[in-house]
């Protein structure tokens, strides 16, 4: 059984009902991503969040029967630590501990009131007091949608970088949250003058951030230096809010078995495949992590070297999820993330994906809305749409590469392999200067190649 949680929000009076309603449901997508069932949803209508404990008296106790809590928070000394809290502070200590999998499971146990929730997640940025007094009320442990997000990307990191950026989103997340952490007390009285207990644990996080940015630092120059090695090929990006199918469109695209899977935040790595059936020269694929309103904004930044991957893309695939109700907001989400991080430049399509579950009118609707900007709508789970789009990818690489004559001199027919990858050859013959050779490749390509040669 499926540790239990509550969802809470306050409706504040310039958010509507559906964007209210909307952002429920994710925030309950997210949690069941976490393995929680969501067993209530607890929303209550403010002017703000209330100061003391997010809901006000009466709804702070109707959350607190869902979890066995009080529903008051009591006055006088604050509580032990909770687990997320010790486990993160217990990260940035050093080394690199993971939480294993197994930590929704940890919400199992304790009490042994199973049929009561034992995690309450709200949909808003809380302070560290609202946190605690909430945690005290309703005997649960309680998360934010940060906490949530961070944690979904904590466990479905896979590569060496992805865990690095990871860990530094969690401990710049946790550092400025330390402050009213408990125990820190206690420590500080051991401790005597000079540094806080706080303080200690804030330049240890700091230490830590710098150690793992050092890490990360020597991954991504590796990374440059195969980025650099790929710059002159024809390269697409697949981009787009969480969950649209963009591994599932990597994976038709390009014969791979990347990791498709009905979760949130599935993909955290890029990954670069060359498109099927090859061309000549190969156009590379590369799929990306996945965009969600409100992503914590440090998150964004660790993730920034793996969107490079988009930023020096020729085209960006934009996968929107057809059928998701919310998809124009989404559609906004993607677009302000890429022009946060510089692609908005890039030429983009839209391609509205999972149309095998969309009706014809709602299709027609698409179209007449969307088509007019070139947007597209397929399913990446037909095959004959999947061949289309690849057709689509092929001509505006085609629409984009020029023709020319480059001079291999006999002295240099090592260079040949190079131009037979950055270009395709549909002309060859041979004079005394050497072999001469018509190309069609992008102009920046051919450039560099001209410069190899004649240098
Ligand atoms: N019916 C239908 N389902 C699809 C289609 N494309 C993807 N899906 C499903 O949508 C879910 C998400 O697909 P993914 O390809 O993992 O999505 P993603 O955009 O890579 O998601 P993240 O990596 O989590 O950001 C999976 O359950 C897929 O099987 C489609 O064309 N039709
Ligand atoms: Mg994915």
């Amino acid at each position: 059984m499926n540790p239990k949680a509550v969802l809470v929000a306050v409706q504040l009076p310039h958010v509507s009902d559906t964007d209210h309603a909307s952002d429920l449901d994710e925030l309950g997508r997210l949690v069941r991503t976490l393995g929680f069932d969501v067993v209530a949803t607890i929303t209550q209508r403010r002017d703000a969040l209330a100061a003391a404990a997010v809901l006000g008296e009466g709804k702070l106790k109707e959350l607190a029967e869902l979890t066995g809590g009080k529903g008051v928070v009591p006055s006088g000394a604050p509580e032990v630590k909770t687990k997320v809290r010790a486990k993160w502070a217990a990260a940035s200590g050093g080394g690199d501990k993971h939480v294993a999998d197994s930590e929704a499971a940890d919400h199992e146990g304790g009490d042994g009131a199973t049929d009561k929730a034992t995690v309450v997640v709200v949909d808003h940025e809380i302070t560290p007091s609202q946190a605690r007094n909430l945690e005290r009320a309703t005997g649960a442990e309680v998360l934010d949608r940060t906490s949530v997000i961070v944690e979904i990307f904590h466990r479905h990191a896979r590569s060496r970088e992805a865990r690095l950026q990871v860990e530094i989103a969690r401990l710049n997340y946790v550092a400025p949250r330390m402050r009213e952490s408990s125990g820190g007390k206690e420590r500080q009285r051991g401790k005597g003058a000079g540094e806080t207990a706080v303080e200690l644990d804030r330049r240890k996080i700091r230490d830590r951030i710098a150690e793992l940015r050092e890490q990360l630092e020597a991954i991504h120059k590796e990374q440059e230096n195969r980025r650099h090695a790929r710059q002159d090929q024809l390269r697409v990006a697949l981009v787009g809010y969480t969950n649209a199918g963009k591994s599932s469109l990597m994976r038709a695209l390009t014969g791979s078995d990347v990791l498709v899977e009905d979760k949130l935040f599935a993909t955290l790595d890029t990954t670069v495949r060359a498109l099927q059936p090859e061309t000549k020269p190969r156009i590379l694929v590369s799929d990306t992590v996945g965009f969600i309103k409100k992503l914590p904004h440090d998150l964004i930044a660790s993730f920034r070297s793996t969107l490079d991957e988009a930023l020096e893309a020729t085209l960006l695939l934009h996968v929107v999820d057809a059928v998701d109700p919310t998809h124009d907001a989404q559609i906004e989400v993607t677009r302000s993330v890429l022009r946060e991080i510089g692609a908005n430049a890039v030429p983009t399509k839209v391609v509205f994906n999972k149309a095998d579950r969309i009706d014809e009118a709602a299709r027609q609707a698409l179209v007449r809305r969307h088509g007019a900007e070139g947007a597209i709508v397929l399913s990446a789970h037909d095959p004959k749409d999947v061949a289309e789009l690849s057709r689509t990818i092929v001509s505006f690489f085609e629409a984009s590469m020029v023709e020319e004559e480059l001079v291999v001199p006999y002295a240099k027919q090592a260079l040949l392999g190079e131009v037979y990858t950055n270009a395709r050859v549909v002309g060859e013959t041979y004079d005394e200067s050497g072999t001469r050779l018509t190309v069609r490749a992008l102009p920046g390509a051919i450039g560099r190649l001209r410069r190899s040669l004649e240098g």
